[in-house]
């Protein structure tokens, strides 16, 4: 069997440990490069459940980039074959009564109405023999993807348009500022591996061992990122928004709904247990459209609890929590 058709616990290792895949496309969009900046040439394919595409979602926003790049986005069930899209965008189903063809805001594959994400992997690499995963840019003029790892993707989102956006907010924008670069990079190193990849390793252990080894330092990554916002700061450094901010944000908006009981992170709930990143978390979903806009809680939970049948064989997705965010009091 291919490494595609196979479980997502096959990323686990012999230890139980979950071990997750180096991406196989590693270009950028940059002027004057192999891909430079254009506007309509390329295309993004994401999933609004998954963290790793959201990152690339919200800088797309804050960087006033939607006439850039279209979007097609999967639909929340990962089944055998992987991704897939919607069947029809007409007479969509509530998202509760679980159709596999159609779901509010999922979409066709607009480039080439392929039936899975699969497809255009092959499309570009025939005996491409890794996952199929979102996000991905895809170039239209040389029908090659340019890059399909999400902490590159928002690198170069973040500078490569700067010339042709309009707006000179979005413009100036800096989400990764030289003075800050090695602060940012210093924490987004132990965030991946404690909190952003974690959450992963604690859900897709298959040994209580292994689990043992992802939720334990999870927990004091959580409880680390809580004493570096109890001073009431708005963002995470410099006191400015930073990718570090977006990288950070995508797995907690998961937290409580998602992590807390699918993948058994269930030592605190960040709206209980943690004030300091929860009134973090509000501030960015409240105050700002790029956060709240691309945030999708119906997509993010029928997904993970629907897609993950070694976790939940019975694809019961909890009504709960009665509120996605809690309201921002300040
Ligand atoms: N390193 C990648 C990871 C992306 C990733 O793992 N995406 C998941 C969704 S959350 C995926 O598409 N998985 C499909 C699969 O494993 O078959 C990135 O950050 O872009």
């Amino acid at each position: 069997m291919s490494q595609a058709q196979k479980d997502i616990t096959s990323w686990s290792d012999k230890s139980g440990s979950f071990k997750r895949q180096v991406s196989s496309f590693r270009d950028v969009i940059e002027p004057n490069g192999k891909f430079p900046p254009e506007k309509g040439r390329y295309h993004l394919y994401v999933s609004l459940a998954c963290p790793w595409a959201h990152r690339a979602l919200i800088v797309r926003k804050l960087k006033g980039l939607e006439d850039f790049f279209d979007v097609s986005t999967v639909h929340p069930h990962m089944l055998e074959k992987g991704w897939h899209f919607a069947k029809s965008e007409e007479n969509v189903k509530p998202a509760n009564e679980h159709s596999d063809d159609t779901f509010p805001e999922a979409t066709k594959d607009k480039l080439f109405g392929y039936s899975h994400l699969r497809d255009i992997y092959f499309k570009v690499q025939p005996d491409y023999s890794a996952r199929f995963t979102v996000p991905i840019i895809y170039d239209k003029k040389t029908n090659s993807i340019v890059n399909n790892e999400s902490s590159e993707i928002i690198r170069f989102l973040n500078t490569a348009f700067n010339d042709e956006i309009s707006d000179e907010n979005k413009k100036s924008l800096d989400l990764y500022p030289k003075e800050l670069r090695k602060e940012i990079d210093e924490l987004n190193e132990w965030v991946y591996n404690d909190v952003n990849n974690g959450v992963y390793k604690s859900g897709f252990a298959t040994t209580q061992q292994a689990y043992e080894e992802a939720v334990k330092p999870l927990s004091k990554g959580l409880q680390k990122l809580e004493e570096i916002l109890s001073d009431g700061r708005e963002f995470l450094i410099g006191g400015r928004l930073t990718e570090a901010d977006i990288r950070l944000y995508t797995t907690i908006v998961r937290y409580d709904p998602v992590y807390y009981v699918h993948f058994k992170c269930n030592f605190g709930l960040i709206r209980h247990d943690f004030p300091h990143l929860h009134k973090w978390l509000q501030r960015l979903y409240w105050k700002n459209p790029a956060f709240k806009d691309t945030t999708n809680f119906e997509h993010i939970k029928e997904h993970y609890y629907y897609s993950h049948k070694h976790i939940n064989p019975f694809k019961i997705v909890p009504l709960g929590p009665n509120v996605d965010i809690e309201p921002l009091k300040e």
